[in-house]
């Protein structure tokens, strides 16, 4: 709640106003919002924002929402043009760790606090956002790498070929580290290449292509950062001549539908979820930031994991 606001509802209060007309009052003034999104790079990404889109008119959220098209100045563009228009809130998933921190200074220095959606940035100062609303990146990849241990049934040495998201993305970062330490556990397997797919499905596929090209039938198992590179993926294998799934393992996180229907079908293993669906959880934040309200600096989504023998009974209730 702004300063007057408060010193407003705190003179109808001693005025003695009933409960009613004072809630009334703060609803008048509808808070404003200004989303600065990464882009529509994957299925996660578009339920993500309609997820925001719908929760925001749901809370009476005034949204301003623009999409960088995954580039960084397009997002620092945004958020200074919130910025300008003196929003209440501004959030935004910041599309790479570093680089967000002068922008961040000026939001500050305006007053504005900044909530951060998904993935996290890495600055000197935390105070330069108030909350963040993020999954456990390294978690969801350690899920993934020991699932891999649990599940592999062939024998001796196993190659994985690893398909990157964004460079410098939370995700990109954290689901690699918390991969790799969970295979660590086992030295048969190796991650044999790994390159950038940029979280898309189209680069996911053309990555596969060339990873196909130099390793053929030597690679084992496909770990993807997410389900779209992972959906890319599988078709390059079929391209191949080779069966996603079986000869091919095929692992993704996200949790997305097409996912599900790819598991259902066989053509891949497993994927760990990541809940794009935080558009209600944000709208709550930002009315108690807006009201002043201090809040934990990490706000947990909460995820889960399916497996193909899992797929067809989920599928229909998959929301995304
Ligand atoms: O996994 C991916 C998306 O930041 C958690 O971004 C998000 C990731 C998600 O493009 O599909």
């Amino acid at each position: 709640m702004s300063f007057n606001r408060r010193v407003m509802v705190g003179m109808l209060a001693a005025a003695g106003l009933a409960m009613t007309s004072i809630g009334a009052l703060a609803a008048d003034k509808k808070l404003t919002l200004g989303f600065a999104q990464i882009g529509a790079e994957s299925g996660w990404r578009t339920a993500n924002t309609q997820s925001i889109k719908d929760a925001a008119p749901k809370a009476g959220i005034n949204l301003k929402f623009s999409d960088a098209q995954q580039k960084q100045e397009n997002q620092i563009k945004a958020i200074r043009s919130y910025i300008a228009q003196k929003v209440d809130v501004i959030a935004f998933a910041p599309v790479v760790e570093t680089g967000f921190e002068p922008v961040l200074k000026e939001a500050k220095a305006a007053g504005i606090p900044v909530v951060l959606t998904d993935r996290s940035v890495k600055v000197s100062d935390p105070s330069l956002y108030a909350t963040q609303i993020v999954s456990d990146f390294i978690d969801e990849g350690n899920k993934a790498g020991k699932w891999l241990l649990e599940n592999y049934k062939g024998q001796g040495e196993v190659n994985i070929v690893e398909l990157q998201g964004t460079v410098g993305a939370a995700p990109a970062i954290d689901r690699q580290k918390g991969f790799a330490d969970a295979i660590k556990a086992d030295p048969r397997f190796k991650i044999i290449r790994s390159q950038t797919g940029d979280f898309n499905r189209a680069k996911g596929k053309e990555v596969m292509e060339a990873f196909l090209k130099a390793e053929g039938k030597k690679i084992n198992v496909v770990y993807a950062h997410n389900d779209d590179m992972a959906l890319g993926a599988i078709q390059a294998i079929e391209e191949a001549g080779m069966k996603p799934g079986k000869e091919v393992i095929v692992i993704g996180i996200d949790g997305v539908k097409g996912a599900f229907e790819a598991m259902a079908e066989g053509k891949m293993n497993v994927t760990v979820e990541c809940n794009p669906l935080i558009g209600p959880q944000l709208m709550d934040v930002v009315k108690q930031l807006a009201g002043g309200q201090q809040l934990p600096k990490k706000i947990q989504a909460k995820e889960s994991m399916y497996t193909m023998e899992q797929a067809a009974k989920e599928l229909p209730n998959r929301k995304y």
